[in-house]
């Protein structure tokens, strides 16, 4: 079963990140083969949206422009999700690699609103490059999603649009991540303070717990009308002491939930509509 845009669940996978160490999680998709399963299990799953990071030949993050073309081009080949590229990386990424994550022409890219503490690092979103990443997305017709670490976020948010303009499409679309060690706290009451600050531009917003968070944040974002993010890049543990065995299980019970709070997830065609992308998909053979 599947939703209009006006009464689904956006289900995003964000099936790698750039932190997970494929040695202790050796289930994380890295290779693109790997991700291109992955993804197509959670869309079978009821996934619409793939939030992407990619890996090189020995699993570590990479910006790797080669790489990031390869992975949307497979993605589109075999899956009808919305691909969506990390403009965040790693905190070890220089801000110019994440500028240029755009040449790989995904559909949506993150983009931070400002910068954050992240455990022992820091996650570096200043204005200027929050600007750059903005207009060129603009120009490019990428649609953005508008990643809000902490609260102080929705005013960088607010700055962004008032200073520039609505993003390509013409919808503004939020993604909550909470509980990074020294962000906004995985927690209800951070969540509904959160929503509450939101501009009134608006359209629509996602959230997402890391860890132990992942469960409660869900079910807060359900009940309160929101979109949801679910994957490893996330969250490693299905059940307090069982882990993962990858993501189309996140996926598979973030749907079931979905479907019960009367609010089936989004097909990806419905997805397309609520975030208004520009379709480049390619034609499929198979
Ligand atoms: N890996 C984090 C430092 C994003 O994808 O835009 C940043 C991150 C956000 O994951
Ligand atoms: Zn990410």
């Amino acid at each position: 079963m599947t939703a209009t845009p006006g009464r689904g669940t956006l289900i995003t996978v964000a099936p790698t990140g750039a932190e997970v160490d494929k040695k202790a999680w050796p289930q994380l998709p890295t290779t693109t083969e790997e991700l291109v399963a992955e993804a197509s299990a959670c869309e079978a799953a009821g996934a619409a949206l793939v939030h992407v990071h990619v890996r090189d030949a020995d699993h570590r993050p990479t910006l790797d422009l080669g790489r990031l073309r390869e992975t949307v081009t497979a993605l589109r080949e075999s899956t009808d999700l919305v691909v969506q590229l990390s403009t965040g990386g790693s905190v070890h990424d220089p801000l110019e690699a994440r500028l240029k994550v755009l040449d790989a022409e995904p559909d949506s890219c993150s983009l931070t609103c400002g910068t954050v503490n992240f455990g022992d690092d820091v996650f570096l979103n200043p204005w200027h490059l929050m600007v750059d990443l903005y207009r060129q997305a603009q120009e490019r017709e990428v649609v953005p999603e508008f990643e809000l670490f902490d609260l102080g976020q929705v005013e960088g948010l607010r700055r962004l649009l008032d200073s520039y303009g609505p993003p390509f499409g013409g919808r503004v679309h939020v993604d909550f991540v909470t509980g990074v060690p020294g962000g906004m706290p995985g927690t209800v009451a951070a969540l509904v303070a959160g929503v509450q600050a939101l501009p009134p531009a608006v359209t629509s917003w996602s959230a997402t717990g890391i860890g132990k968070a992942h469960l409660p944040v869900m079910a807060a974002a359900l009940a309160m009308g929101g979109h949801l993010r679910v994957g490893m890049e996330d969250n490693l543990m299905f059940a307090r002491g069982r882990p993962v065995t990858g993501n189309a299980e996140l996926v598979e019970r973030a749907a079931r939930l979905a479907v019960e709070l009367q609010r089936p997830p989004l097909s990806t065609a419905n997805a397309r509509t609520l975030l208004a992308t520009r379709d480049r998909r390619t034609v499929r053979t198979a």
